[in-house]
């Protein structure tokens, strides 16, 4: 039992990513970024990890995640509000809950990290509203429903591993306005 809570406890930096992003969440079909921003974390690594005391933050803001284990290759939400995100996308996604401050991501782009109770970065992404921008026009993940997903969730944190959810290629759209939301809890249609 010793040697199993060791392992639990361990969280190696590069287990964990942060593998989706809903920094701007679209204001007509979703609701308002108070309360319908959301990450999504991935656990690539062999073992079982306890997010317990795990920080998530922002430039300005920080909030420390709950008991929570995730398994191998299982995803959890971070949201803002798990109430309004379970309104919008049904109870069954698996939601971390926390304490602090949500990180209220910047729509012009921020920094998010991923760190250890004791400070310690697992996971760093410096993203901006252009990742994504498809030849002039604005990226469907800054406030049309889109997230920023990321593509190879082995791979980097750097702009060329990351696109918008392809739920926007093929959205459904309901007087005027386009309806996707990402793939919370779930894998990333981009991924590879
Ligand atoms: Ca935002
Ligand atoms: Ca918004
Ligand atoms: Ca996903």
């Amino acid at each position: 039992m010793m040697l199993l809570a060791v392992l639990i406890l361990t969280a190696l930096p590069g287990d964990l990513v942060i593998s989706e992003i809903m920094y701007n969440p679209d204001g007509t079909t979703m609701g308002p970024d108070e309360l319908l921003e959301w990450v999504e974390l991935y656990n690539a690594g062999d073992e079982t990890v306890d997010l317990d005391g795990m920080i998530l933050s922002d430039s300005s803001n920080q909030l420390v995640l709950d008991d929570y284990l995730i398994q191998p290759g299982e995803y959890v939400v971070v949201a803002a509000s798990s109430g309004a995100f379970m309104d919008l996308y049904g109870p069954d996604i698996p939601i971390v809950e926390w304490n602090g401050d949500w990180t209220k991501l910047r729509n012009s782009g921020d920094q998010i990290s991923l760190s250890t109770s004791d400070g310690t970065i697992i996971e760093s992404v410096i993203f901006s509203d252009g990742w994504g921008r498809d030849n002039g026009s604005g990226s469907p993940a800054d406030g049309d429903g889109s997230t920023l997903e990321r593509i190879d969730l082995l791979g980097g944190t750097e702009e060329s591993n990351w696109a918008p959810s392809e739920d926007w290629d093929h959205r459904i759209v309901t007087a005027g306005n386009p309806l996707c939301w990402g793939t919370p809890g779930a894998r990333n249609s981009r991924w590879r």
